[in-house]
């Protein structure tokens, strides 16, 4: 893959690589041409690859800051595939930085955030979507979402990419044959077997779609907004499933105002949960602003829970815009209702908006765990064979959806026309729109994005 178009820069670059604070060790990492002759200043001892040397570090004064060990890497045999050095120090704040001062001092600069990675990709050490597993690695809010960014980090991800790139490869190699003998080419483009394979390609695309759709979601975690009228118990609900006081609760009417959230966990899917005001008309100035505030939330929310008191049930107040998203409907409080706890059947739903119901109470607890079954189910995590082999990010999503498109227009145009040049032409957008996926193709802005969001050191 030499198409990375991001210039490498020939700077020996250094970074502290454990977080801040103290702690048994810390680490700094130096990548570069310098890093070798670096150690060696600094150790004043002759440096051998992967033969860790317990050593004393030496400031510019020769005065000794610390004692340590110093561990080589030559290139390409290293994280970044330049030589790289790592000294290990203890941990102090104070001492780490003082060894880092002793490194800018003899020719390193201080690296950017995701700069050792970003070095990685542009030595071909790591595909773009193993850089961002490694980063999704580090993020991770849950196990699952550690285990499937591990995965993408050792390429589950990019090679589901590329045998369906190989497969668009190998269907332009056919096709552009097909131009190349004209005199065969209404036979070779009439037979069955090109629109086969489109339709082939176009269910293994859809396929990965969704696992990258729901390795996304698992990275970044759900977003699950409460809304209902005031007193229906959106607050009860929401410290229910937080299984703590969060929000506050009283029988006073429009206790919340503002959007409180809280990060929990539902069978390691990690959820923001937002308890807000409701929508609803308001006239106090305050109650306003919680409702506008409760909107802005919604817009953005995977799942709308719309919580209903089961005594005085209401037709749902969500207006259109907000059912492109799930919605669960909520009747609460039956222990002052009766109504056993539970999914409802379709059978047994009053409302016509076909959203499922779950029937709770926040009170006594009965009924939450159909409720939180019932949220994974509406992210598409229910059963083990639906959820992701991988992490994803919505940058991922966004191309397999333009290389999606770029594949059903292939398919039209061909089925249309049955011109092999444009076809041949189709695929190449296809295979161009699938490479920026692992970053084969790709511009230099996207990159110098996503690098820069990873940590220092990394
Ligand atoms: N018996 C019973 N009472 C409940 C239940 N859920 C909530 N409540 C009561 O209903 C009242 C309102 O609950 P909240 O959780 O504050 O309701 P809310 O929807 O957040 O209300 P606002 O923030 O004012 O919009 C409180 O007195 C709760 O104790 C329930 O399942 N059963
Ligand atoms: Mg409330």
């Amino acid at each position: 893959m030499s198409s990375n178009s991001l210039a490498l820069d020939q700077d020996t670059i250094a970074a502290i690589a454990t977080p801040p604070g103290r702690g048994g060790v810390s680490i700094i990492r130096v990548s570069g041409p310098k890093a070798l002759p670096i150690a060696e200043l600094l150790t004043h001892k002759t440096v051998h690859a992967r033969q860790p040397l317990l050593t004393r570090f030496f400031a510019e004064d020769n005065s000794v800051l610390d004692t340590g060990l110093t561990l080589f890497f030559q290139s390409p045999a290293s994280f970044t595939g330049e030589d790289v050095v790592e000294f290990h120090c203890h941990g102090g704040v104070m001492v780490t930085n003082l060894l880092l001062e002793a490194c800018l001092a003899r020719g390193a600069r201080l690296a950017r955030p995701g700069e050792f990675s970003e070095r990685a990709f542009l030595n071909n050490k790591m595909d773009l979507t193993q850089a961002e597993g490694l980063a999704d690695l580090i993020d991770a809010p849950t196990q699952q979402a550690a285990r499937q960014a591990t995965a993408s980090l050792q390429g589950a991800f990019s090679e589901a990419v590329n045998q369906i790139n190989q497969r668009v490869i190998d269907l332009r190699i056919y096709v552009e044959a097909a131009i190349d003998f004209p005199e065969e080419e209404v036979d070779f483009l009439n037979e069955g077997r090109i629109a086969s394979s489109l339709l082939e390609l176009k269910e293994a695309l859809a396929t990965l779609t969704t696992q990258a759709r729901r390795g996304a979601l698992l990275s970044r975690g759900a977003q699950i907004v409460m809304t209902g009228a005031p007193n229906a118990g959106k607050s009860s609900l929401m410290n229910r499933l937080a299984d703590q006081a969060v929000a506050i609760v009283t029988d006073v009417p429009g206790t919340t105002r503002d959007v409180i959230r809280q990060s929990i966990a539902i069978e390691g899917v990690a959820i923001q949960l937002c308890d807000t005001a409701g929508i609803r008309a308001a006239t106090d100035a305050i109650e306003q602003k919680g409702i506008e505030r409760a909107q802005a939330a919604l817009d953005t929310a995977d799942i709308i829970i719309e919580v209903m008191d089961d005594r005085e049930p209401k037709h749902s107040e969500l207006s259109p815009s907000d059912t492109a998203q799930s919605v669960i409907r909520v009747l609460n409080k039956i222990d002052l209702s009766g109504r056993p706890p539970g999914v409802l059947n379709a059978a047994d739903q009053e409302d016509e908006s076909h959203s499922p119901t779950v029937a709770v109470s926040a009170v006594t607890g009965a009924g939450i765990h159909d409720l939180e079954q019932l949220i994974i189910r509406c992210l598409g995590m229910g059963e083990a064979e639906t959820t992701s082999p991988f992490s994803a990010r919505e940058r991922h999503v966004t191309c397999l959806n333009r290389a999606e498109a770029a594949l059903d227009e292939a398919s039209e145009r061909f089925q249309e026309s049955l011109a092999g040049e444009l076809l041949a032409e189709d695929l190449r957008r296809v295979h161009t729109e699938l490479g920026a996926v692992t970053g084969a193709f790709g511009a230099d802005e996207l990159l110098g994005e996503i690098f820069s969001s990873f940590c220092i050191g990394k």
